[in-house]
């Protein structure tokens, strides 16, 4: 009886927890749309609550929309499925994708030196016609990784390296093992029990980069027959959607030995371990299977990684070239909306009109990370950057959080100009570092944002820069940009 009223109980709970959720979240986006609404109309009175497209109301309609959007991105990932084999053409892809980032970096900066680069881009087709492949043995801490390399040793055409235990050392280490896994043309993953939590992340991880394993199931003769038999049925459906159950084996690489005890004529008993050889199933078969069937496919998927790779560290060094040109003029458009809002607050009544400036931001960031955006399509997507501020409750929060700030600081001339023509440089330079790391990902952005990641890359760029400690600092920055305007015309 009990469980069931048990589960009875823990039902309503559920029912009960989802209807105030879905009462709580329009009242909340109302309560964000509506005090900005409050905010403008205390501050500038009626006639600016309409500015272009981005009235109040529409920002209520949206903060419904957008509270869409936020319930799919924290929808919990899905676990991959396995995925779908590789072919010549996705590896050459990748490969021409490598070289077209290395001559993009080429040409954007001459002065880095890309010869180590091209070494590597150079040596990719021979790693497709290798003879010997090489097996990485992984797993936990005494595992049995160096016993089996040991019974493994003399096998033809395989070179066999053991990583660092994985789970135990520190980031550095299991960093190397991962890398020497991914590196490998085969990996021997292996475990001694059911699967942790951090052996399936990790398995997760090696298959999503196509890499092929076996899973070993070492050390049996710690387990009674019955155990065996479940830990083995464990382990085999929790990973059925990722490693073919050929590639699961039970072994023992060095079984303690069975206690013998002999009674001797005289009635005492001698007691000694008898040594036992090492079981290991099929795994020597399935081994020779995979290397000499799938070798092909190995040797595919060890180029795609390696192609991968050499994309994505060439983008890095691209990325970081664009971005010590992308952050002056950052800098640049953010003081430039601090003094044109300061100066002349009544064209600038919303904040956001400073999507103006944020327009030509928005084409020359675009022009760095060359995916150069026309006037007319910078315009739409300022308007787009300007509502996901609003919606996110951003405008709303630094303008606040600015206000109460320059308050405390006791500076005499506060008012409304000053919060604006601060706000406005910070909400461009949030506005700013956003579109740095969606460029990088390389969104092409003519047909439009994406607006879910643009959205992502708000919040997280808004979330960094909103600590107290740097916008006190930036706004001291700020003042001494506006004040100087302030100077003359006390002095002159
Ligand atoms: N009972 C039993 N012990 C085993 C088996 N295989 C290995 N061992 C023992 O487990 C211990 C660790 O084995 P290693 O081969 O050194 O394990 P490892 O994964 O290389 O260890 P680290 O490199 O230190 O992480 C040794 O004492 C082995 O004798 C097995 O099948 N059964
Ligand atoms: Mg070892």
């Amino acid at each position: 009886m009990r469980p069931s009223r048990h589960s009875i109980e823990l039902g309503n709970v559920g029912e009960k927890g989802k209807m105030t959720v879905k009462l709580r979240k329009p009242i909340l986006l109302g309560g964000i749309s509506l005090s900005f609404g409050l905010w403008l109309w205390q501050n500038f009175g009626q006639s600016i609550l309409e500015v272009g497209e981005l009235s109040v109301v529409g920002a209520i309609a949206l903060g419904t929309g957008w509270w869409y959007v936020q319930q799919k991105l924290s929808k919990p990932q899905l676990s991959p499925t396995v995925l779908l084999p590789l072919n010549q053409e996705k590896v050459a892809k990748a490969i021409a994708l490598a070289q077209n980032t290395i001559t993009s970096l080429e040409i954007e900066a001459p002065a880095q030196d890309c010869c180590g680069l091209k070494q590597q881009l150079a040596a990719l087709p021979a790693l497709c016609k290798r003879q010997t492949l090489q097996i990485a043995v992984t797993g936990g801490k005494k595992v049995g990784k160096t016993t089996l390399i040991q019974l493994l040793e003399n096998a033809a055409n395989i070179c066999l390296v053991e990583t660092p235990a994985l789970f135990t050392a520190t980031d550095t280490q299991e960093k190397t093992a991962l890398k020497l896994a991914t590196a490998a043309d085969l990996v021997l993953f292996m475990v001694t029990g059911d699967l942790t939590e951090s052996e399936w992340q990790v398995l997760q991880q090696l298959v999503a980069e196509h890499q092929q394993i076996i899973l070993i199931l070492n050390k049996q003769d710690q387990y009674v027959p019955e155990e065996r038999a479940v830990i083995w049925q464990q382990l085999k459906s929790r990973v059925k959607e990722i490693i073919p159950a050929a590639n699961i084996v039970a072994i023992a690489a060095a079984p303690t030995g069975v206690k013998v005890r002999q009674h001797q004529i005289d009635g005492a008993t001698k007691e000694w371990m008898e040594k036992q050889g090492s079981e290991l199933g099929n795994l020597g078969d399935r081994l020779s299977e995979i290397l000499t069937k799938e070798k092909e496919q190995l040797l595919l998927g060890t180029t795609w990684r390696t192609a991968i790779k050499l994309e994505q560290e060439a983008k890095n060094i691209l990325n970081a070239v664009r971005k010590v040109r992308a952050l002056p003029m950052i800098e640049k458009y953010q003081w430039l909306a601090a003094i044109s809002t300061f100066a002349n607050p009544v064209a600038a009544l919303d904040l956001l009109a400073t999507a103006a400036i944020n327009t030509q931001m928005l084409v020359d960031l675009s022009g760095i990370y060359q995916q150069k955006l026309s006037l007319s399509q910078g315009q739409t997507g300022s308007v787009t950057i300007a509502k996901l501020m609003v919606q996110l409750g951003l405008v709303e929060l630094s303008t606040q959080t600015i206000g109460s700030i320059l308050k405390t600081n006791a500076i005499t001339y506060v008012a409304g100009a000053t919060v604006q023509g601060v706000s406005a440089a910070y909400l461009t330079r949030i506005a700013g570092l956003s579109l740095i790391e969606y460029f990088q990902e390389q969104e092409t952005c003519t047909e439009g944002f994406n607006l879910e990641k643009l959205g992502a890359k708000l919040q997280k760029v808004f979330q960094e820069n909103q600590r107290t400690a740097f916008l006190q600092g930036f706004i001291q920055q700020a003042l001494t940009k506006l004040t100087p305007n302030k100077n003359i015309m006390v002095d002159g």
